[in-house]
């Protein structure tokens, strides 16, 4: 029977594979690898020989494709599943994919959305002698580690996450400025605070991205953005967060429901090109 075996780098968060049979993907396979994510929500496959098929195949094992819709450059005409993540140029000159090589902030992915991605999967292809780094934090940690009475302070919380303005602050294809400076009345989505993992079963924060455009529904701003501020500091702060340092061929498998993650800069003169596939997911549901 086919099967793998994985090495924890840190344990309950962050394991690594290197025997994947990835040509051997069965209903069985599938529901390990299922099993295998739920305890270590972020996954390297280091030295599993991949190409885009394989990666397709792999993100159905794990949910429906889900088409990524603010894409500028990297949609594949011949692979619409495939999202590429690069600075790399076209030999016409025009972008092959998109984020070049500035940092991209601590997000979820379409945390703006009702059903947000279950996973990401994303391959390196080239990457920069240095920088380039992707940072995941662990939103299970970083829940169980807070203060009871922070607990008890987010019961029944839900963060408005307004949809007008992308994570750069620019305004998403099709939204208007709002003339209200008040977030809480922009369009957008409200998730809880405290999200129940639908696998595991256990309560992990969801903060999404964009801190400084949040808002709590019914509480005053001020209240509210110390207490974001408060989150999110925690959240992010070294005791819950692990980096990858890539190497060609290495692909990250991660649970968008219960992690944060952030990129590094890198020099605009190296090249960094990436393909990224996603699955899709559920609404959240609150844990409190
Ligand atoms: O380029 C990276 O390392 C991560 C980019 C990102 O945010 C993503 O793939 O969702
Ligand atoms: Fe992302």
């Amino acid at each position: 029977m086919a099967t793998f075996v994985v090495k924890p780098i840190v344990p309950d968060f962050v394991g690594e594979i290197s025997d994947f049979p990835i040509h051997a993907i069965d209903e069985q396979l599938a529901a390990d690898l299922r099993k295998a994510w739920t305890t270590y929500p972020v996954l390297r496959f280091r030295n599993v020989p991949m190409g885009d098929a394989e990666q397709v195949a792999l993100t159905k094992a794990l949910g429906p494709i889900f088409l990524t819709t603010n894409v500028q450059h990297g949609r594949r005409e011949d692979s619409p599943e495939i999202f590429v993540i690069a600075n790399k140029k076209n030999p016409d000159g025009s972008p092959m994919g998109d984020l070049g090589d500035g940092e991209v902030q601590w997000h979820t992915d379409h945390w703006w959305i009702e059903k947000p991605p279950s996973a990401a999967l994303l391959r390196a292809l080239e990457v920069p002698p240095t920088g380039g780094n992707t940072y995941w934090a662990n939103m299970y940690s970083a829940y169980s580690a807070l203060p009871e009475s922070m607990k008890a302070r987010l019961r029944g919380l839900y963060i408005h996450h307004q949809d007008v303005l992308d994570i750069s602050g620019a305004p998403r294809c099709g939204k208007e400025m709002p003339t209200s400076e008040d977030f809480a009345t922009w369009s957008g989505v409200d998730h809880p605070i405290v999200v129940r993992h639908p696998d595991s079963g256990k309560p992990c924060l969801y903060l999404g991205a964009s801190r400084e455009r949040q808002a709590i529904v019914g509480m005053k701003q001020d209240e509210a953005n110390k207490l974001l501020e408060q989150l999110w500091r925690h959240a992010t702060s070294p005791a819950h967060v692990w980096h990858q340092e890539w190497k060609p061929g290495d692909m990250m498998i991660w649970d968008n429901r219960c992690l944060l993650h952030r990129r590094d800069q890198f020099d605009p003169q190296s090249v960094r090109l990436m393909h990224r596939t996603t699955a899709g997911g559920e609404r959240p549901v609150a844990a409190l």
